[in-house]
This record gives C-alpha cells, structure tokens and sequence, in this order.
C-alpha cells in the first residue's frame, strides 16, 4: 500500500512518466496509450456507476425518453474506448470482443506503431445484479508494413504485448497494468477523478487460498480436470482444501485471487472443448499481469503466453493465478493425479 499525504499523491500520469524515464530509448507513445486508456476507464467507470440509476439497462435497442435509441453499457464501454484512442496517432489498429473483425483507424487520423485490443466490459451480465465488471486491454507493437495495421499484427503470442491491464468496476474502480516491468495498481479518487497509485509491484502468493471454478460443467470435464479440482478442494488428501469464490466477472475473480492468492480456472469442457474465454484481450493480458506479479498462466498444457494463436476471437482454456497452484495444475493435468 501506497500512503500518500495531504498535498502529495502518486498520480497514474506521474507513475506512468517515471517508468517511462527509465527507457531512455521511450518515444512516450506507449505512455499516451496508457493516458488514453485511464481517460476511457473513468468515463466507463461513470456509466457502470449511473447503471442502476439511468435508464441505459437492457436490449440494445431500447428507447430513452427523447425516443433515441439506447445502448446495452457493453456497446457503450466499446463506443468509449475506440473514440478515446481512434484519433490520438498512436495506434494502427484495435480489436474488441464486440465487433467482429480488426476496427481500422479512420483514414483522417495519424496511426502509429501499437496495436490495441480490448475486452470493453467483461461480465457484462453481472450488471444488471450490482456485481463487479471490468474491462482488460492488450498493446502489442506492430509488425507488418505500411501504416494501417491488420489481422497480422493482432495475431501474436501474449509474451510479445508490451503492455496490459484491466480496470475492475468494484466497490472502487482500479486500473492494474504492466509494461513488462512487475504490475501495479491504482485506484480511482471519485473526488479528484485521478488514478492514484495504491499497489505498487504487486506479488501475488506463491500458494493461494481461493479456487474459482465455476463446477457447474464438473459433470462436462475431463478426468483429469475431475482430479485437479479435488485436488485444489483437499479431496484426495495431498493439500489443504481451498476456499471457492466465483463471481462470474473474469476480472473480479482474478483480482482478489492476485490480491491475496489462489486460481482462476476455466477449464474445456464437453460443451466448450476450447474453454469459453477469449485468449487475446482477456486471457493473454492477465496470464502477461499474473506472470509479472510472480504468478503464472497456462492453457493446460503449455504457457499461456506462448500459445500462437491463429484467429482474433479465439477461445483457450485458462489456469491463471499463484505459480505453486498453477504447478499443481500443469502436474495433474499430465499425468491425471
Ligand atoms: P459475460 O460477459 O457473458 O457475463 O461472461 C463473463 C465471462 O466471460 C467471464 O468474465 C466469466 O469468468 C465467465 O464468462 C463466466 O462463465 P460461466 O458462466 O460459464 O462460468
């Protein structure tokens, strides 16, 4: 924890220059990237705010008052986020959970050398119900030529990002990200509309207390996957049971789990033989957040991080969280126990 006094306070602004000051080689257009990002987390953070007051809740397609056409919070948080960052000349390109294939940037605007992509709102169904959202982003640098970026650059294995992060709409809103050097984390002042920092290089435990899995689809798993969880739950006598938390938010669950230790599971199942989660905007940034907290990813059988992935919207299966646990997972997962 971070103390900050009266008249003295770490902004996200000031944090993201310092880290930037240590690259002598830095152009600061990462930087302008992360800005923009914490800008589009605030405005996102409003609306999740207003959810339950104003009248933005249901099908896309619902009417206000003027008889405008009304937007689920979902589309909005996506509208948000390609507006903050079209027009800033940084990007080449960005790719959301919410639209089909890779979003160009707009002819009239200068693009740069980052590719974006984002899940604007995950656990958007919890919304309605109060429970927390969060939206998780990914910038890769672009590797084809010419100005405008493509498929191409979007399809890169997660250890080459060089940045990630998520914003957490919780009971306050954070925003944790990494640029490959540990992850830190920063909650928003309503008062001051800052980011100020409060979880300087998190470490998340080596061996944790909660598993969040969501055991619903045990009769769907695989048996090994059967073994893992009793494994994880002290059923088979080798460890201690662990604690169950599972909200249904990704983000949610993975933040308390590298808060204060544990796994997050979502493992294939005979309805979902490739898992449901997406692998590029949101597994992908916290398996790069996890491991640079000192925690680890993988997809069940190799490292997240190196899984070359082969089409914008593909799922993966996913064991992110303490390094002792996720060990304990790569171990059963092979050898069935
Ligand atoms: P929604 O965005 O449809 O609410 O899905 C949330 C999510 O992608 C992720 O945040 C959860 O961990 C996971 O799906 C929950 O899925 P199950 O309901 O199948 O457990």
């Amino acid at each position: 924890m971070v103390r900050h006094t009266a008249t003295s306070v770490v902004t996200i602004e000031r944090y993201i220059i310092e880290q930037e000051s240590l690259h002598p080689a830095a152009t600061g257009e990462l930087s302008g990237i992360l800005y923009d990002l914490a800008l589009a987390a605030k405005m996102i953070a409003s609306k999740v705010r207003q959810a339950g007051l104003a009248d933005i809740l249901g099908a896309t397609h619902s009417r206000n008052v003027q008889g405008e056409e009304q937007e689920k919070l979902d589309v909005l948080a996506n509208e948000i986020i390609v507006k903050a960052m079209d027009h800033s000349g940084r990007l080449c390109a960005m790719a959301s959970e919410e639209e089909t294939d890779v979003i160009p940037i707009p002819d009239h605007f200068k693009r740069g050398a980052y590719a974006l992509l984002f899940d604007p709102l995950d656990g958007s169904s919890n919304i309605d119900v109060n429970v927390p959202v969060g939206t998780i982003f990914s910038v890769l640098r672009k590797v084809t030529a010419g100005s405008h970026g493509s498929l191409v650059d979007m399809l890169q294995p997660g250890f080459k990002q060089v940045a990630a992060g998520y914003v957490i709409y919780g009971s306050s809103t954070m925003l944790v990200y990494s640029t490959g050097q540990g992850a830190h984390g920063f909650t928003l002042d309503p008062l001051l509309g800052e980011f100020l920092l409060s979880h300087p290089d998190i470490r998340i435990p080596e061996h944790g207390r909660y598993l969040s899995v969501n055991d619903a689809y045990e009769q769907h798993w695989s048996e090994p996957v059967r073994a893992l969880m009793r494994r994880y739950r002290g059923l088979d006598g080798k460890r201690e049971a662990m604690n169950v938390r599972y909200v249904g938010s990704m983000v949610a669950d993975f933040h308390r789990n590298l808060l204060g230790g544990g796994i997050f599971a979502y493992p294939p199942n005979t309805k979902r033989p490739e898992g449901k989660l997406r692998l590029l905007y949101e597994c992908n940034p916290l398996a790069f957040i996890c491991e640079q907290a000192g925690g680890a990813a993988i997809d069940g059988q190799q490292r997240l991080l190196e899984v070359e992935p082969t089409s914008l919207h593909q799922r993966t299966p996913i064991y992110v969280g303490s390094k002792g646990d996720v060990d304990i997972a790569r171990e059963v997962l092979e050898h069935g126990r």
